[in-house]
């Protein structure tokens, strides 16, 4: 890759604020370096004390790391544990109980309280309900379920089973859920009636039953759904049962299956760089591990902290830093069903108001539209909130803007709020690069320094370190408790991906570009190298996105999709179509894109619909028949086209692709 050069272009520091220092379990640089020093000089004895420290053992490991079969590495492998008594019985044993786990703020604002106690009791009867169906260590169990308690605790009884779950988020197509269910061999779905989302139900059982009706999914015995709205919806004999049933008759204690460090605690299916989405599979101690450590130092989460993470349970933050991390941690947390803009764009903010939040994690794109929305309706605008309860704030999914950062950081934080910048993926499991609150001073736009442990670097395209101040690969040199294991079903995809042989085959290749400020070797992250968008931080594969359009045959010969930047979405998604008739102009052309973007919702799912989307007679294309992806970019951000066109085959095309419709 030619260099990338920073576009950073930012002086302002903001150091850690005292009481951060002092309260701060890991407090003071010098505390951070002799954590680095120790996993440099030791690393397989720094992460063995801390599994020690962090984690109870049913039966303790004595082999810390295993790279026999590197890349496929091995954590703690002759220890076994169970994660959901990691998260639950102990807090019952060490005087936890009775305090509250979770906070469930519905959509329609409605508040209900569970504490560990409750939950543990629903999460057992949720356990034994599994085991009556048939459900058994190793078995996969697909989650399509609400923001809710229930929700929560399905993911937790699979834990609990030793069954691996594969939570698909609700926003995704019948299509997504069949391809899932098939590609994990999934044998059991646990789903709801409906879920409620700024004022409307959306049906997420009639979605499951259309998985079934698209075939392949025969192996699936039992669907268990929560009953969310009680409106009507088709249950199937015998196969389908009502949660609520299911758990009835159920003891409230359910003895763990002990399993092995190394044991599948789920698969989370991600967007790659070809059109199928691949199953990253997590372990269960390693895993833990990091859950804990993060949210423990990141989020300096002690026993009077009320936390609340934004994201959904279906992508990998609502899994360690909602599902997992803070019950571990023994913290009260949010867990919110709603939306951000409903019934006002103020939500957020009086929701941290009334339950006092003090550390608060959510995504660029929710603060970029509540700054746009603020400024259209300054009713909802932070500075009506008593909002002194926050200590901490935290970003991810997307690189943060600095102009974000300032307004998060001083309308939200009132300016005493440090903000974690933190970088990871689905498949590191938790941060590898963040600040921490009490010994990081912050650069808007960066996510400084890796954590503890994790030895972040920046390559070349032959693996080799390049200077601080040279973009190049975004890399992690050793193998980390939580990384991803394999890709379910796909060991050599896994290695192909993750560990190329262009750079040794040795190093984790993240998939992103950063370079390391000169001075200070912060990192920051220059977006994604691969084919991958980030669309309101989510991932989106831009041939996931062409597959769905060209298997629209009926209308559809060709498609490309690329990203372009967005202001409200960091990048927007933007397709070039050739259609199978002759081109389409003025009203026709509108309809066939709003044909067309539907289409990509029922396939995939409404985040992966196009924004734009343009009709060609033929898309720019070498004379060998490749299509020329930098010139669609150039087109989609609407540049002047100032590269060589003259391999190109038909030239004229590019001014009919420079219209959008
Ligand atoms: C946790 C999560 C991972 C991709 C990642 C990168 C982007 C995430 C970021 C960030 C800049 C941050 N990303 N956090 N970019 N700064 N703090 O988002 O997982 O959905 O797998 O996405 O998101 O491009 O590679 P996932």
């Amino acid at each position: 890759m030619a260099t990338i050069d920073s576009v950073l272009q930012e002086n302002r520091v903001f150091p850690p604020p005292a009481d951060a220092v002092a309260r701060a379990t890991i407090s003071g640089m010098a505390a951070y370096e002799a954590l680095c020093k120790e996993a440099e000089t030791d690393y397989s004895g720094f992460w063995g004390r801390l599994a020690r420290e962090h984690l109870v053992w049913k039966k303790p490991f004595t082999q810390t790391l295993d790279e026999s079969g590197a890349p496929f590495y091995k954590w703690f492998a002759d220890g076994a544990l169970n994660v959901s008594w990691n998260c639950l019985d102990r807090n019952l044993e060490n005087g936890n109980a009775d305090k509250v786990a979770l906070i469930f703020e519905a959509d329609d604002g409605k508040v209900s309280k569970v504490t560990f106690r409750e939950l543990h009791a629903l999460v057992c009867k949720f356990a034994n309900g599994l085991k009556s169906r048939g459900v058994k260590k190793g078995d996969r169990v697909l989650i399509y379920m609400p923001m809710s308690v229930e929700g929560v605790a399905a993911m937790q009884a699979c834990a609990r089973i030793g069954a691996t779950h594969s939570v698909v988020f609700g926003g995704f197509s019948a299509k997504s859920v069949q391809e899932r269910v098939v590609d994990a061999g999934a044998t059991a779905i646990i789903t709801a009636d409906e879920q409620c989302r700024g004022g409307k139900n959306i049906g997420l059982k009639v979605v499951v039953d259309e998985a079934f009706s698209l075939g392949g999914c025969e192996a699936v015995h039992s669907v268990i759904v929560y009953q969310r709205t009680g409106n009507a919806i088709n249950m199937a004999a015998g196969r389908d049962v009502w949660l609520h049933d299911l758990i009835k008759d159920q003891a409230a204690t359910c003895e763990p299956e002990w399993v092995e460090a190394e044991h599948p605690l789920f698969l989370l299916y991600t967007s790659g760089s070809t059109g199928k989405p691949k199953g990253v599979q997590h372990s269960s101690a390693g895993y833990l591990l990091h859950a804990i450590l993060t949210n423990k130092w990141t989020f300096d989460l002690k026993g009077d902290d009320t936390f609340w993470c934004t994201a959904d349970i279906g992508w990998v933050t609502g899994h360690t830093y909602i599902a997992y991390g803070p019950l571990a941690c023994g913290v009260t947390q949010i867990v919110f069903e709603g939306v951000p803009t409903y019934p006002d764009t103020g939500r957020f903010w009086r929701m941290i108001q009334d339950h006092k939040v003090s550390v608060f994690y959510t995504a660029p794109t929710a603060i970029r539209s509540l700054i746009k929305a603020s400024e259209n309706a300054p009713a909802t605008h932070p500075r009506n909130y008593k909002l002194d309860s926050l200590r901490i704030l935290g970003s991810v999914g997307e690189p943060i803007n600095p102009e974000a950062w300032m307004w998060y950081h001083d309308n939200v934080g009132g300016g005493r709020c440090p903000i974690m910048d933190t970088f990871w993926q689905t498949e590191t499991g938790g941060h590898v690069i963040t600040p921490l609150p009490g010994v990081t001073p912050l650069v808007p736009g960066s996510c400084t320094l890796p954590f503890p442990g994790i030895q972040a670097a920046i390559v070349d395209e032959t693996g080799n370190d390049v200077e601080w101040g040279k973009g190049g690969f975004l890399v992690i040199k050793r193998p980390w408790p939580s990384m991803i294991r394999t890709i379910w079903g796909d060991p050599e995809r896994f290695q192909k991906s993750y560990f190329p042989t262009d750079l040794g085959g040795k190093l984790y290749l993240a998939g992103d570009g950063a370079v390391r400020d000169a001075k200070t070797g912060y990192f920051t992250i220059m977006g994604r190298i691969d084919d991958v968008l980030n669309v309101s931080g989510h991932r989106m594969g831009t041939m996931e996105i062409e597959s769905a359009l060209v298997s629209c045959t009926e209308l559809v010969a060709e498609a490309a999709v690329v990203g372009r930047p967005d202001d409200l979405t960091g990048e927007a998604i933007c397709a070039f179509v050739v259609l199978k008739r002759a081109r389409p102009t003025g009203d026709e052309a509108k309809k066939i894109v709003k044909q067309l973007q539907d289409w990509v919702a029922k396939e995939i799912g409404p985040i992966a619909k196009p924004k734009d989307i343009r009709f060609g007679d033929n898309l720019p294309k070498t004379r060998s028949g490749k299509i020329m992806r930098r010139l669609l970019r150039a087109l989609a951000k609407g540049e002047e086209i100032t590269q060589d066109v003259s391999t190109l085959e038909n030239p004229a095309i590019l001014d009919q692709l420079k219209q959008s419709v």
